[in-house]
């Protein structure tokens, strides 16, 4: 039985963070701890006015209380965090709380699209650079990767030589594996490239013709329950694919739902199919 640990935001409407997190790793049979990096009204994808408290004074003393009580996990997974300054405070979450052969997974949630979301700055990247460095996995979209290696995000129209580069200069960083997400050499596809530091595999699925807001979050949590479950990285990222089309299939009726995915219609077939 395992038990991990996220980080990342309680964002209260909006379906994503660990209000999506919580559930899917959940649903993989693997007992999810969380510690909350802010707490949100809402996503900052689109809502106007948010509500954001900021957790980041919290996180020592949570630290704190579970070394002494010896609470320890077999994975790490990091999301969207509230602050810079928590990237220390997971630095120390590594080193004292992770079983050994206890993966760090982390998926630097800051950026779509080209653009970083809302209250997120260079300085921000730089800092998520460091614990890219500490992860077994990152899990960037192409945004994020590009951000990570301060280089102009390229929409489409690239090869393989070119993604493959990519990941390559995200080990350079220090990650040891690399889940690039939303890559595309034909507009009729999108998928994923999972690399080892030596090999690059791919998955694609049909592209969906909506964009949808989450789909981040649902994946990387989808690949974490599954590769905590004892699924290979290129399995689990397949399968995670899986999921979040099913979960934007299962929106598209909806227009209405314009800020995020109905990720809960999944939950069955997470647990038919793992
Ligand atoms: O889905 C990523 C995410 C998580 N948490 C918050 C966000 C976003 C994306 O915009 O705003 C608060």
């Amino acid at each position: 039985m395992s038990r991990i640990v996220t980080v990342q935001d309680i964002s209260c409407v909006g379906q994503c963070s660990l209000t999506v997190a919580l559930p899917i790793i959940s649903a993989f049979g693997v007992e999810t701890a969380i510690v909350p990096s802010a707490v949100l009204s809402t996503h900052t994808g689109g809502f106007k006015g948010f509500t954001f408290r900021d957790l980041t004074d919290d996180i020592p003393a949570i630290v704190r209380h579970w070394q002494q009580e010896k609470i320890d996990f077999d994975a790490i997974y990091t999301g969207y965090l509230g602050d810079a300054k928590q990237i220390e405070y997971i630095g120390e979450m590594i080193a004292t709380l992770l079983k050994k052969g206890g993966k760090v997974i982390v998926d630097p949630a800051m950026a779509d699209y080209g653009k970083l979301y809302t209250g997120f700055d260079k300085d921000f990247v730089r800092e998520m650079v460091k614990l890219v460095a500490q992860a077994d996995y990152v899990l960037p979209n192409l945004s994020e990767a590009t951000f990570l290696l301060d280089e102009p995000f390229v929409e489409s129209g690239y090869d393989e030589k070119y993604i493959e580069g990519i990941c390559r200069k995200l080990c350079a960083l220090g990650a040891k594996n690399v889940v690039l997400t939303g890559v595309s050499f034909d507009p009729e596809k999108v998928g994923v490239a999972v690399y080892d530091g030596h090999k690059t595999e791919y998955y694609f699925r049909t592209r969906e013709k909506r964009n949808s807001h989450g789909t981040g979050d649902i994946y990387a949590s989808a690949f974490t329950g599954a590769f905590v479950n004892g699924k290979t990285a290129l399995e689990a990222a397949s399968f995670a694919a899986d999921v979040t089309v099913e979960a934007i299939r299962a929106t598209n009726d909806d227009p209405s739902h314009w800020y995020g995915v109905k990720f809960e219609k999944v939950i069955p077939y997470i647990t038919k199919n793992l």
